[in-house]
């Protein structure tokens, strides 16, 4: 993963601060013991039945995404037969080009028919001010269901405050991010999404049968309970 960061890197993809946040990721996921908890996965397919429901569902991705989990996102836009779009905190022309081109050879590549925006801004996020709140009107913005991983706060918020069903996937359940979300997963990206990608499709939980704080709690007393056991036994 951390090689995927580096290349990315030098390809001009990721925020100054990419590497900090993956370094938060990775002490939470070393907490959580590196797999995916049983409140994890329920809120997986929880999400996964939203998403597949929605009226117009979008992938928001941004760079660390693109680099961590580049192919996993287009094969689950391909599933849910919904477009992604780019929408980085630290937006520059630069960096917009260099994530549109990764996604589209890595569209090409897999051969998916997918819709891949963010290069046409045409709208904004109210509440945010700056670039950090452009999108596309035909893409967040039109938006009922929207998958975030790895967001910042205020968007999550200003999302949420839109009236969209946000789902987060953030491996620190007390960020911003994993509490106001809508539905939030506390895993790791590239593991999520293959859990999302090889599940099985029929039956799924409905948004009706998650409940988020119980789901946040449940990943920190996973958290609590295997730091209390982790030496008793040797
Ligand atoms: O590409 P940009 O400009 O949109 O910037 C992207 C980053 C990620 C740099 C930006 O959004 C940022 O600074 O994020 P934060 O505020 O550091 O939040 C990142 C959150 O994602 C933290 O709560 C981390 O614990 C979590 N995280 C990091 N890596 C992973 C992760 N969660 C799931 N899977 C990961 N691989």
């Amino acid at each position: 993963m951390r090689h995927r960061l580096e290349t990315a890197a030098k390809k001009g993809m990721l925020a100054d601060s990419a590497m900090i946040a993956h370094g938060r990721g990775e002490a939470y996921d070393y907490l959580l013991g590196e797999r995916t908890i049983p409140s994890a996965h329920f809120a997986t397919q929880v999400a996964l039945h939203t998403l597949k429901n929605a009226q117009h569902p979008v992938l928001s991705v941004n760079g660390n995404v693109v680099a961590l989990a580049g192919d996993e996102i287009l094969l689950l836009a391909d599933q849910i037969k919904c477009p992604i779009e780019v929408n980085i905190f630290y937006r520059t022309p630069e960096r917009m080009d260099a994530l549109l081109s990764d996604l589209n050879e890595r569209k090409q590549r897999l051969g998916l028919d997918v819709d891949i925006l963010g290069s046409h801004p045409d709208a904004s996020i109210p509440g945010l001010k700056g670039p950090r709140a452009k999108c596309e009107s035909r893409g967040i913005l039109a938006s009922d269901v929207l998958l975030v991983p790895l967001e910042d706060g205020d968007r999550c918020e200003a999302l949420v405050a839109m009236g969209k069903t946000v789902i987060v996937i953030d491996l620190n359940p007390l960020s911003r991010s994993a509490q106001r979300g809508t539905i939030t997963i506390v895993d790791e990206l590239s593991r999520c999404l293959e859990n999302m990608l090889s599940m099985e499709t029929n039956g799924l939980p409905t948004a009706s049968e998650y409940h988020h704080s119980e789901t946040l709690q449940a990943a920190l007393n996973e958290i609590v309970n295997g730091m209390k056991n982790k030496f008793s036994s040797e």
